[in-house]
């Protein structure tokens, strides 16, 4: 019988982790095989799915919302989608995880790695940017994150490394029978 499809969600800051740890994810699924596997990463969608698009509360809801209208055509046609934008709103998520569950299941893993740690690693520089004011409406600096109290999973990755964060969501997987 053909498993159901399903969605996970990655949501947190910039620097959280999400995108190294979506990538970990989906490189596990892809070896278990089964089902096609499709990564919606924050700055790949920014770049072909949303290039008109800023960093205004509805900027970012119109590019979280198609996010999630692609995972759930991808979910309703029984494959698996990884999404990783911050996604800083909690409406705009329960929108996305309605869209996702009219058709299979809608797996939010909260990122959950402190800002400092965000900031102390800035990767990209754009914490010292956003400190600056060089860039304006900055998510954790100067524009909100609204974390989510009711995640399916909570993972961090101070302290805990990549590949175990994403074996934590195959467990969860596991758990939930969808995998
Ligand atoms: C937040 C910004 C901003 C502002 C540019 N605020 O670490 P990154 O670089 O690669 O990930 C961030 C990415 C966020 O895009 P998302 O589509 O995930 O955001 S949302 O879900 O809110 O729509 C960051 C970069 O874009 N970036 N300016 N002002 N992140």
């Amino acid at each position: 019988r053909a498993q159901q499809g399903f969605t996970v969600f990655f949501t947190g800051l910039s620097g959280s982790g999400k995108s190294t740890i979506a990538n970990a994810l989906m490189v596990k699924l892809m070896e278990m095989g089964g089902r096609p596997v499709t990564l919606l990463d924050g700055d790949v969608v920014r770049k072909h799915l949303s290039s008109e698009l800023g960093f205004s509360k509805e900027h970012r809801d119109i590019n979280i919302k198609r996010i999630g209208y692609v995972a759930s055509e991808i979910t309703k046609n029984g494959g698996i989608a990884i999404c990783a934008p911050i996604a800083p709103y909690t409406a705009t998520r329960r929108a996305v995880r309605e869209m996702v569950e009219a058709f299979g299941a809608f797996i939010e893993v909260h990122v959950a790695t402190a800002i400092e740690e965000c900031e102390r690693r800035d990767r990209k520089g754009l914490y010292k940017l956003a400190r600056e004011g060089k860039i304006k409406e900055f998510t954790g600096i100067s524009d909100p994150y609204e974390a989510p109290t009711k995640a399916e999973l909570v993972v961090d990755t101070e302290g805990t490394d990549v590949d175990h964060c994403a074996h934590q969501v195959i467990l969860k997987l596991e758990s939930l029978g969808l995998i």
